[in-house]
């Protein structure tokens, strides 16, 4: 009820880290173009197999300069069983997945004020999702409709014939390809969100289109994980390229991001044949970390950036980056950019890693050195915060809290009814 939302309310507006002034707002009335990368870990960054860049064109985007983007090395994705839908719902909403179960799935008819409804709303922005498999996986017919996305260009339209699909669906050139026309058709300024799918579990790979030897580990999906995560940053590249060519490229927001882990703990012992280290419990929960990589235009890159932070976080970055004041919105992240970024990262499963230290089931290390230590008072205070945030976000969730709350005064509930989706529909 009413009283409920009042506490989340106080809760996150109290957490709300104010905007970095040389920030705020310099992205407003650009596009965003959002780019899902599949299963994709940080430490595919500069890793070499063979002697050989596994992503060369990602990692030229981290290093070069002129390219003017930041990366976020400290970046952590936060989603469990829901995996991508996990994942998107972090970034659609700043609120965490649900502890079980895909909140897509079992909430996916509460009200919610997601990014793209307050774009729209904020600055007559439209929204686009795009992705190479069918509308009703994960919800995402009926989730989306309650964010507000406008158009959902899901498989049916797409060429998904034999040759261009592979696993879960369409692979990720044809995909890049074909949605660049359909990117350029939409009304700007646009919110677009482009999800990729090849470098999925169990990794597959086309023959022609694998380019890098697979790793010699002998555990098969690791193996690949190289050749299709090598097929992605060509798909990207290429993407790029088109974007320059669209003149797209020079007036959106890029935004790039590593949706879950794609090397589960079943695979440690070939993890540790490549990383050339044991796999513990600390080391795993390192290997959360997932690339965030943003630029905007007119915006100097800062290289790589080392604050730790997650996919909660990305929501009211690009609010602040969009000139809208986070505040008014519930949200548990806040902006990556601003000099009062929390940098305390809650896991689903009650881990919770902080600059100084890592809380792994249970145990506490030095987040550095990987050295067990005894809690001060004020970890404990900490990890017990993030239990409390993480629960206030559950409360949110399954008592449908929205409903009760008015964020602006010009706010108006986003009606799913005006929403269709698959191509068919028109
Ligand atoms: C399916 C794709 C995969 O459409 O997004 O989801 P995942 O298995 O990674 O959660
Ligand atoms: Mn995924």
């Amino acid at each position: 009820d009413s009283d409920d939302i009042t506490e989340v309310e106080n809760y996150t507006k109290n957490k709300y880290a104010e905007p970095n002034d040389e920030m705020f707002g310099v992205a407003a009335e650009k596009n965003i173009i959002k780019i899902h990368l599949e299963s994709f870990q940080s430490f595919l960054i500069d890793f070499e197999l063979h002697g050989e860049e596994v992503t060369p064109f990602l990692n030229s985007l981290v290093h070069d300069q002129e390219e003017n983007f930041t990366y976020f090395d400290n970046f952590f994705h936060q989603t469990e069983q829901g995996k991508t839908a996990d994942a998107e719902f972090l970034l659609a909403n700043s609120i965490y997945g649900l502890p079980q179960g895909a909140a897509f799935v079992t909430r996916g008819n509460n009200t919610y004020q997601a990014l793209s409804g307050i774009l729209n709303q904020e600055l007559d922005y439209s929204s686009a999702v795009f992705h190479g498999d069918y509308k009703s996986f994960w919800n995402r017919d009926e989730i989306y409709k309650q964010f507000g996305i406008d158009t959902y260009f899901d498989a049916s339209y797409y060429d998904m014939n034999e040759e261009n699909t592979l696993n879960y669906g369409l692979k990720d050139k044809p995909f890049f390809e074909e949605s660049m026309p359909m990117l350029e058709s939409l009304e700007q300024p646009f919110y677009a969100h482009l999800q990729t799918l090849t470098h999925h579990h169990p990794y597959l790979i086309d023959e022609e289109d694998a380019t890098i030897a697979p790793a010699e580990t002998g555990d098969a999906s690791v193996d690949r994980y190289f050749q299709t995560a090598r097929y992605l940053d060509e798909a990207l590249e290429q993407f790029f390229t088109d974007l320059k060519e669209s003149g797209l490229y020079e007036d959106s927001v890029i935004m790039i991001y590593g949706d879950h882990y794609g090397i589960s703990q079943n695979h440690n012992r070939a993890m540790e044949e490549l990383l050339g280290e044991e796999i513990t419990k600390f080391k795993n929960a390192q290997l959360q970390r997932v690339p965030f990589i943003i630029k905007v235009p007119g915006v100097e890159g800062q290289g790589t950036n080392h604050k730790y932070g997650g996919l909660i976080d990305v929501m009211p970055t690009i609010l602040h980056l969009m000139g809208i004041k986070s505040q008014d919105y519930i949200q548990f992240g806040t902006d990556l950019f601003s000099d009062d970024h929390n940098q305390v990262v809650p896991f689903r499963n009650g881990d919770v890693i902080t600059p100084e230290f890592s809380v792994v089931s249970g145990t506490y290390y030095d987040t550095v050195t990987g050295e067990e230590l005894e809690p001060t008072e004020e970890m404990k205070e900490i990890t017990e915060s993030a239990q409390h945030e993480l629960e206030l976000s559950d409360k949110l969730l399954n008592g449908d809290l929205l409903r009760f709350y008015q964020p602006t005064e010009t706010w108006e509930p986003i009606d799913p009814s005006i929403y269709k989706y698959g191509k068919e529909a028109f």
